[in-house]
């Protein structure tokens, strides 16, 4: 750009010249040879005089633009160097957060991978797995139908407190006024109310028992003591065997007195299967895996006080208090093998 502007003035400053020498020359033939001549001269003198200094001006002001151009260029190359650099950085910024941005995906994809399984594997089946999705009050709670696992919708009363809780109930005692001297299809299909006395139904329970599962028996007697007997086996054939009852592992404070009633079918008023001669449902006046006929009978008459002791066909554990006593208040409940609270 200076070398051009330099070379423009140049010319400029060489037409000017040429110019003067043109008009000076007509002057030169018109004028008188020597006094013109000399003043002539002069003025040509003084000219180049002022187009020698304004040359050097001119240099001098290029020279400048030139350093200054330099300066500028080599501004405009750190300029775009640092641009290079920052972008660098923009870039490689940018490949970082592309990076975190896809394991985070991941990571989610992996976990709602996870929570589809754990829904799967974790359907609202009995109290446990109500228990794991945070409902941890004992109440009673609506277990949805569910097609997959072939269960209907069913009322439960859910245990949430006893030894971790997760309990769902198959069985109360406590009221007294529904009487469960039954026939096989009310056993069947479950009767009595959810927050009373009730017997949840031998088809339900064979159904929560298909999972390895934990039976818990409580029990109340007319002195207001607590025992309880708990089997860390438990399990119920379908209604083509009879509801057969398959249980181990006793623990507790009240007697191993269901391990008698251990392997037998169910038996109703209406159904003999006891292993006896005797017909021990209507001798024992429930439902229950009658033996021949009883070492337990938790589905007996229910006898308030001062009646509790008079017969044999009542709620008994015999290893708490015998044959003849019948107990104030039961519950049993199941779980799964595999729950932790
Ligand atoms: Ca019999």
């Amino acid at each position: 750009m200076a070398r051009v502007n330099l070379s423009v003035v140049v010319l400029a400053v060489t037409l000017l010249l040429l110019a003067e020498t043109q008009a000076q020359n007509p002057r030169k033939r018109l004028a008188p040879p020597k006094p013109v001549k000399a003043q002539c001269c002069d003025e040509v003198r003084s000219l180049k005089v002022q187009v020698a200094n304004l040359t050097s001006l001119l240099e001098e002001m290029s020279r400048k633009q030139e350093t200054d151009l330099l300066n500028i260029v080599r501004q405009m190359m750190d300029l775009d160097k640092q641009n290079r650099q920052q972008e660098a950085r923009v870039t490689e910024a940018e490949s970082k957060y592309s990076e975190i941005n896809n394991r985070v995906e991941m990571i989610q994809l992996l976990q709602s991978a996870n929570s589809v399984t754990q829904t799967s594997s974790d359907a609202v089946y009995d109290c446990a797995s109500l228990y794991h999705r945070n409902y941890k009050i004992s109440e009673v709670y609506k277990l949805p139908k569910d097609d997959f696992l072939g269960t209907p919708e069913l009322d439960v009363f859910c245990d949430m407190e006893t030894s971790g809780g997760g309990w769902t109930l198959i069985q109360r005692r406590k009221v007294g006024l529904t009487s469960f001297n039954r026939d096989w299809k009310q056993y069947k299909n479950g009767f009595g109310t959810i927050r009373g006395d009730f017997w949840l139904g031998n088809e339900h329970i064979f159904r929560l028992t298909r999972q390895p599962s934990v039976l818990r028996i409580e029990m109340e007697d007319w002195e207001g003591e607590t025992r309880y007997a708990e089997y860390g086996f438990f399990t119920v054939s379908n209604e083509l065997n009879s509801y057969k009852l398959f249980l181990a592992n006793y623990s507790g404070n009240a007697g191993d007195s269901l391990r008698y009633h251990n392997n037998t079918n169910f038996s109703t008023i209406n159904k003999d299967n006891d292993k006896c001669v005797d017909d021990c449902a209507s001798l024992r006046k429930g439902g229950y895996w009658y033996n021949c006929c009883t070492d337990s009978n938790l589905n007996g008459v229910f006898y308030r006080y001062g009646q509790h002791t008079k017969s044999t066909d009542g709620i008994t554990w015999y290893g708490w208090h015998g044959p003849n006593y019948s107990l104030k208040r039961v519950e049993m409940k199941v779980r799964p093998q595999s729950f932790h609270p």
